[in-house]
């Protein structure tokens, strides 16, 4: 049962695609407030548990902890902070009552899951405009599936994309990504494709290439693809500022970007230097700059990654004006009257600045709309952009899309990427967190950066990331610029490496079909153990574990110099282990706690009792995978549902392309 209550005028974001009708008065759950702002308040149980929030730090149980919804470029994910690159503001209070809620608000909203208090559920923001949707259901998951089923289908990437990719902030050349392709085939490392960060533009312009690093950028992708492998750019936010160049001069002359009050376009500063904004929220802008996007396509490209579209601001205009008016009169008086701490605060603020978010407009149907109302909209509408362009250019092939920052509404039009993680342990873990709760969402293509993006990774992280990312539908190695070579032939012997890879195109048929069961039916690809085991006390504890599909749990070993860990089952699993010789162990577990031993050069997962899956032959690529080496593991007399298409045509259909395999 879905209710939808409309408070004030709300924006009409399109997260929800169903047409719901609105129910008069208040909602029976929480208290809500509508005056200088709005709130929402809700007693908790002490048993309830919280889940949702889509992208965020912290558990699958978000309860405890202060999450804001408030798209922010910040590149340090630790336990502190309470907003990354999203905004995904559905949630689900799941206890003796069973409620979902999606707070339907563009601008920055603020979930205090029992965190000032423990026993209280606040939702804030500073307007009184939002549409709230009420659910209730049996159960969590079934309200996840009500969720999913009004929000649209979630987006569906090219089969290509379910292979491995590597990635780095500082390719230039095609010389270097050459390098990178011959690292991998050599060392017959699998691979589906190579990213291209920043550099392999010209002066950081959006769909244009570096003229001296690239010879012919066409036939540059043509020997890759020959290679059996996608070049997959990144595209930024922000439009450079520059003369001559035709999506800055397009841009400017239609109006098509982001304006101040006074009619100017806004001007930020970002990778290229001084930039505009694209105002995806103006359907004209949005149409013209998703076009743009068939330069790098008629060039043989294939897919693309939407980064800096929180929009991330390293200063802006106004901003640098602050710094200097402060450094002027810090040199204009004296110390006692003003401090050199106030040039520093300036400083500080630079980047991000809320001042700034709230200096320029969109221009929605003829009615501006100051940007800070809509925020968290921005990196959703850029990848709208992208996506529908590509729907009505490339009606036959689908097209890789996906984006650091997001709003819900954006699953239907790409992935997401979790953004600039760090190489430590405990973001292998986060990873495997956030995996449910973006699902939750309606995210389905996501992932993170394998090894870790900020600081040095080590052998055994990477190892370790890797058999987690065997199992997230984006699978790929990235790292910022700066840090320790992080390719899969960079750590000495590549034997390891190989192995684990190859686990992931063994397991490609079932990846793929449990992702095009899940998207076509609106159903969940990662799963807590609580969503599968609701009757199970102690499944809400297993946070460090997951379901996938029907079939599968994982449990990924995510400390440094373990052998093996923990593991519950809330049921008889076969256990089973990729082992680095090419074979498959297999051992029945009893339901309960067991400690396992996994090595560094192994790829565990558990089959749940009575079911199979499909393994096939490694492969060096997702074309090269043979579905005739295809064979079931797991349960004798299992039967298992196996998707498959052709992975290119947008023609998805389920009663066609299953057929039922078994042992
Ligand atoms: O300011 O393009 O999250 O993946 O490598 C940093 C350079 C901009 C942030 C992305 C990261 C990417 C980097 N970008």
């Amino acid at each position: 049962m879905i209710q939808k209550y409309v408070f004030g005028t709300p924006f009409e974001t399109e997260a929800v695609t169903a047409r719901i009708p609105e129910t008069p008065g208040r909602p029976a759950y929480g208290k809500i407030g509508t005056e200088g702002g709005f709130s929402f308040e809700m007693p908790l149980g002490k048993e309830d548990i919280v889940y949702g929030l889509g992208e965020n730090v912290r558990g699958i149980n978000k309860r405890g902890y202060l999450y804001i919804s408030n798209a922010s470029d910040d590149p340090y994910h630790t336990e502190d902070k309470s907003s990354l690159y999203a905004a995904h503001n559905f949630l689900i209070v799941d206890g003796k009552r069973k409620v979902g809620f999606f707070f339907d608000y563009p601008g920055v909203i603020r979930f205090d899951v029992g965190y000032m208090d423990p026993d209280v559920l606040t939702v804030s923001g500073r307007e009184a405009d939002l549409t709230l949707y009420v659910m209730e259901g049996a159960t969590a998951y079934e309200i996840v599936k009500e969720f999913r089923k009004i929000i649209g289908r979630s987006y569906i990437p090219p089969k290509f994309a379910f292979g491995f990719g590597q990635s780095r902030w500082g390719y230039k050349s095609q010389e270097d990504f050459f390098a990178v392709a011959d690292g991998y085939r050599k060392n017959r490392l699998p691979l589906d494709m190579i990213y291209m960060d920043i550099d392999y533009m010209q002066d950081y312009k959006d769909f244009t290439f570096n003229r001296e690093h690239f010879s012919d950028f066409p036939e540059f992708v043509k020997k890759m693809r020959e290679r059996h492998i996608r070049v997959i750019p990144i595209i930024d936010g922000g439009v450079k500022i520059e003369e001559g160049y035709p999506v800055y001069e397009e841009g400017v002359k239609n109006n098509y970007f982001c304006k101040r009050a006074d009619g100017s376009d806004f001007v930020a500063a970002v990778w290229p230097g001084y930039t505009h904004f694209p105002d995806f929220l103006n359907p004209a802008a949005r149409r013209w700059f998703g076009r743009c996007y068939q330069t790098l396509t008629d060039a043989g490209v294939e897919g693309f990654w939407n980064d800096m579209n929180e929009p991330s601001i390293f200063y802006s205009k106004e901003g640098a004006d602050r710094c200097r008016r402060a450094m002027e009169k810090y040199l204009s008086t004296s110390e006692e009257e003003y401090s050199i701490m106030e040039v520093q605060k300036e400083l500080n603020a630079l980047a991000n600045d809320p001042r700034d978010y709230a200096n320029f407009y969109h221009n929605v149907d003829g009615k501006m709309v100051c940007h800070e109302k809509v925020h968290n909209l921005f990196g959703y509408y850029m990848t709208r952009a992208a996506g529908e362009a590509m729907e009505e250019l490339e009606p036959e092939r689908r097209i890789l899309f996906f984006s650091r920052s997001s709003y819900i509404g954006m699953h239907r039009y790409g992935g997401v990427w979790t953004g600039d993680n760090a190489s430590w342990w405990s973001h292998l873990l986060l990873n495997l967190k956030m995996l449910p709760s973006l699902n939750m969402c309606g995210f389905l293509y996501i992932g993170a950066d394998l090894g870790g993006f900020n600081n040095n990774t080590t052998r055994d992280l990477l190892l370790r990331w890797l058999a987690l990312g065997v199992f997230t539908p984006l699978m790929r190695n990235h790292t910022a610029a700066g840090t320790r070579a992080q390719e899969c032939c960079q750590f000495g012997d590549t034997e390891d490496f190989r192995h684990v890879l190859e686990v992931r195109y063994r397991l490609l048929p079932y990846i793929y079909s449990e992702y095009m069961k899940a998207a076509l039916t609106d159903d969940l690809y990662f799963k807590p153990l609580s969503f599968v085991y609701p009757e199970d006390g102690f499944a809400p504890q297993a946070e460090d574990q997951l379901i996938i599909g029907n079939e599968i749990m994982i449990a990924p070993v995510y400390t440094q110099n373990a052998r093996g860990r923990y593991v519950y089952l809330p049921e008889e699993m076969k256990f089973v282990k990729f082992l680095p010789d090419g074979s498959i162990s297999e051992e029945i577990l009893s339901a309960g706690h067991h400690y396992v031993e996994i090595a560094l050069n192994e790829v565990p997962l558990f089959i749940r009792k009575g079911r199979c899956i499909p393994v096939a032959d490694p492969a060096e690529y997702v074309e090269a995978v043979n579905p005739d080496t295809i064979r079931c593991i797991g349960y004798t007399g299992g039967t298992y549902e196996l998707y498959d298409d052709d992975g290119v045509s947008r023609e998805y259909d389920l009663e066609t392309h299953v057929r039922v395999i078994g042992m």
